[in-house]
């Protein structure tokens, strides 16, 4: 027997008789947070199974969790920081492994030097779609003195939505889950059944249809929450949301049924957000959206005189258009005409959950993150001339123009964590600004080739079983985990930043790069450590809470910051008329614009993204063989008429086509998409989607064509 086949064989023995021990993380497999609990069993370091942390409030847990213990001990995983040695555009960058300290030297040696001769905002700090690393990423951004920070969401997921909303109601919510008051729930543009933690929301959705609440489900797809949910489904043409929102309110007013006293006294621009939908008859509506008259009116009256009413958006599928936040805007108006808001089964403004975080951690608490500093130096943000609303309202830089920061010399250097160079539409062209960094750095869990080969070092993250930031929070209870020791020399996101910043010359400002010290800075606020979490590591912590729910606190006070009563908007009303977007010279009802049209060359509608239940983005396909199992090629959804048209059968060859791009993928055909649209997954690197989008943005929000532009699709 080899040595060390008898040493491991040795170790494996050790483990054995020392047993199973517990360990309690959370999943990361879909990056949404807060996160689904995990309990694992582990022998030594070594982790052997898991299984739902009982009575976590997030719970129990699904197939992409389960998988998260093959990509953990995947071969291919990174385990050292590396470095190119190779130029940039060799076909092979040639990576070696360094140590972490020639890894930090060359980072904060680049910081040092740029920072002298081109000022620290030409450092661009970037986290993808992984939310955990963000509060500490923001730390080191403020803490060097670049306010250009900007993320996924601040790319292409939830931003655009949360725009409209701040500027519409004052506040950001995507709706609630229906209560025992709740007699109507409108779902909009967003599949829970598929997207959602598993049990969790969709579970609570089919309680209250048992409980006999009516479901209006929009969305062109019949999608499993529509299928298992909808008493009306309507199904539109994708990016008309404007046109669809106006056509139920033109019911609505039309009929009497909106709630006059609130819209009087609480909507400023009403009168002319009566003006503007009297046009959207539903027979035009029908014309411009596809979804029949009846089912309208229909939908209108369901939802107005079944009071009160609540909402589910989603965070990206209405606004994936080049009239994102007037598409969004408009469906918020339907609630708000209704008198839903912050009514008890309607819309609450949630009292926020804990003191001190204000949002999820995809936003980071504002102290720890020193959110007040990157304030101060918003002039120099990079997005500010582009995109002033957004600037006004968001602390992140919207990412969408950072092939022209670089071309122009504002950007010099690329600090990621969880970078995907294929979030972006014509993707090439960000790898290629990217690839002309003086610097860039990826912290990633795997070499991902279509981001890594553009970038000069690659340094290994820790997974979920591996790190103990961020902790947990549900409501007001806390919890901890119970990390083993990483694989090879990973380290954590956050011990990374922190390290960097202590690097940097501020220790303290970075606890010495010390994780758990960093997260007691935060449990301060409520008065605990992570010790505590530890001491009650199965149930939490409880933060004594505030007092029950009040609800129209718009007329109290109880909404805005300076106890006044109305909403946080400028006119002190939810605005139809945007006072923020008039400001700027910038259309400020939530008008339609018409999408993208059809042409002989291009007769369909491409509806890129829509979430499987086994893929999160452009992960868990190499990562994860049991999930690539379930769908081992990038399928491309078509209605069954729409195929035959075209001589397509099931597992055909494909070429998809737009103006700006081909890619190859595997028919599909399926009713579950309506004939004149295609859908098809992003993240795949064998056929990445946004080679097809072009680089078209709303031009409030930034936010580019992914569910809007034409195509076509041949047999090859
Ligand atoms: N066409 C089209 N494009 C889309 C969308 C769409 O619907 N259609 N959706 C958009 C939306 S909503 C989103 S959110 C984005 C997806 O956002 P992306 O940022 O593109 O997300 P991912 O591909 O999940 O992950 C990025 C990388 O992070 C790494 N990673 C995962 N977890 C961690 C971690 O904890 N730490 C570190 N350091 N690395 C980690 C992964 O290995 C991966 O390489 O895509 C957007 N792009
Ligand atoms: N399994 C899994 N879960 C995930 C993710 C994942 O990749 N995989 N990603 C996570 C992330 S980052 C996000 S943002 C969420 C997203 O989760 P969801 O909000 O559920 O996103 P989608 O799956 O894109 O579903 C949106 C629905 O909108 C519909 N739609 C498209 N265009 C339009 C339109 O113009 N109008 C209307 N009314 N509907 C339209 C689509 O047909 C689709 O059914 O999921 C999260 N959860
Ligand atoms: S829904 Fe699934 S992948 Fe997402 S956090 Fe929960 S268990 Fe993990
Ligand atoms: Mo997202």
């Amino acid at each position: 027997m080899a040595k060390e086949e008898k040493l491991s064989q040795e170790k494996a023995t050790a483990l054995e008789a020392e047993g199973e021990v517990e360990g309690y993380t959370f999943c990361d497999g879909c990056n949404e947070v807060p996160f689904c609990g995990i309990k694992f069993f582990r022998r030594g370091d070594v982790i052997t199974r898991i299984e739902p942390w009982p009575d976590f409030p997030a719970s129990p847990i699904c197939s992409k969790s389960y998988a998260t213990l093959q990509r953990l001990y995947h071969p291919n995983r990174l385990k050292y920081p590396m470095k190119r040695t190779n130029p940039k555009g060799s076909s092979d960058p040639g990576f070696v492994r360094i140590s972490w300290d020639e890894a930090y030297d060359m980072i904060v040696g680049q910081l040092n030097r740029i920072k002298k001769e081109h000022g620290p905002h030409a450092v661009f700090f970037y986290v993808g779609d992984p939310k955990e690393p963000r509060a500490a990423v923001q730390r080191l951004a403020a803490t060097y003195g670049s306010v250009n920070y900007g993320c996924e969401s601040s790319t292409a997921c939830r931003r655009a939505a949360q725009l409209a909303e701040l500027l519409t109601y004052g506040f950001p919510t995507m709706g609630d889950l229906p209560t025992e008051e709740s007699k109507v729930m409108l779902i909009w543009g967003t599949n829970p059944a598929y997207s959602g933690q598993p049990f969790l929301c969709h579970g609570q959705l089919a309680d209250a249809k048992e409980r006999g609440v009516k479901f209006i489900v929009v969305d062109p797809r019949i999608s499993p929450t529509a299928g298992t949910l909808a008493d009306i489904h309507l199904r539109p043409r994708p990016a008309t949301t404007a046109a669809l929102a106006a056509g139920m309110m033109h019911i609505i007013f039309k009929e009497g049924l909106e709630d006059k006293a609130f819209c009087d006294k609480w909507i400023h621009g009403i009168d002319e957000l009566r003006d503007y939908v009297q046009d959207f008859t539903p027979e035009k509506v029908e014309k411009i959206t596809w979804v029949p008259a009846k089912d309208l009116i229909d939908a209108a009256r369901l939802y107005a005189t079944h009071r009160p009413g609540a909402f589910l958006t989603g965070a990206q599928a209405t606004t994936h258009d080049r009239n994102a936040t007037n598409n969004h805007r408009a469906i918020l108006m339907i609630p708000a005409i209704c008198g839903y808001i912050d009514v008890p089964g309607g819309i609450p403004k949630p009292t926020e959950p804990l003191e001190g975080m204000q949002g999820p951690w995809a936003d980071g608490p504002p102290g720890f993150c020193l959110r007040d500093k990157m304030m101060e130096m918003k002039e120099h943000r990079l997005d500010l001339e582009a995109f002033p609303a957004w600037v006004e309202k968001l602390f992140e830089v919207q990412t969408n123009y950072l092939v022209e920061w670089i071309k122009e010399g504002k950007v010099k250097a690329f600090l990621g964590w969880g970078l995907n160079t294929m979030i972006w539409p014509q993707s090439h062209a960000y790898q290629q600004a990217i690839e002309s960094l003086d610097f860039s750095m990826s912290v990633d869990y795997f070499y991902r080739d279509w981001t890594h080969r553009y970038v000069d070092i690659v340094l290994p993250a820790a997974m979920n079983y591996e790190r103990l930031a961020p902790f947990a929070y549900f409501g007001r209870k806390v919890f901890g985990r119970t990390p083993v020791k990483p694989q090879g020399e990973c380290r954590e996101d956050w011990q990374i930043a922190l390290e960097i910043g202590t690097r940097l010359g501020y220790p303290d400002v970075f606890f010495n790069g010390d994780v758990e010290a960093a997260c007691n800075d935060i449990l301060g606020m409520w008065k605990i450590t992570y010790e505590d979490l530890r001491k009650n590591q199965e149930t939490g912590v409880s933060i004594p809470g505030k007092g029950v729910e009040q609800y129209k606190k718009y007329e109290t006070g109880g909404i805005r910051p300076d106890g006044k009563p109305g909403f946080m908007t400028p006119s002190g009303k939810i605005e139809a008329v945007s006072m923020v977007l008039e400001k700027y010279g910038i259309p400020a009802l939530p008008e339609f614009k018409e999408p993208m049209e059809t042409t002989s060359e291009y007769p369909l509608i491409l509806v890129s993204g829509s979430r499987v239940p086994y893929i999160t983005h452009s992960k868990w396909r190499e990562d994860s063989p049991w999930l690539l199992e379930l769908q081992p090629d990038p399928l491309l959804t078509i209605n069954p008429k729409d195929a035959e048209k075209r001589g397509i059968h099931r597992g055909d060859d494909l070429s998809l086509k737009t103006a700006a791009g081909e890619i190859r993928v595997k028919a599909k055909p399926t009713i579950m998409v309506p004939p004149g649209v295609v859908g098809v997954m992003h993240g795949w690197a064998k056929a990445n989607v946004n080679e097809l989008i072009p680089r078209e943005f709303d031009p409030i929000s930034g936010f580019p064509p992914y569910k809007e532009v034409v195509c076509e699709v041949v047999k090859v």
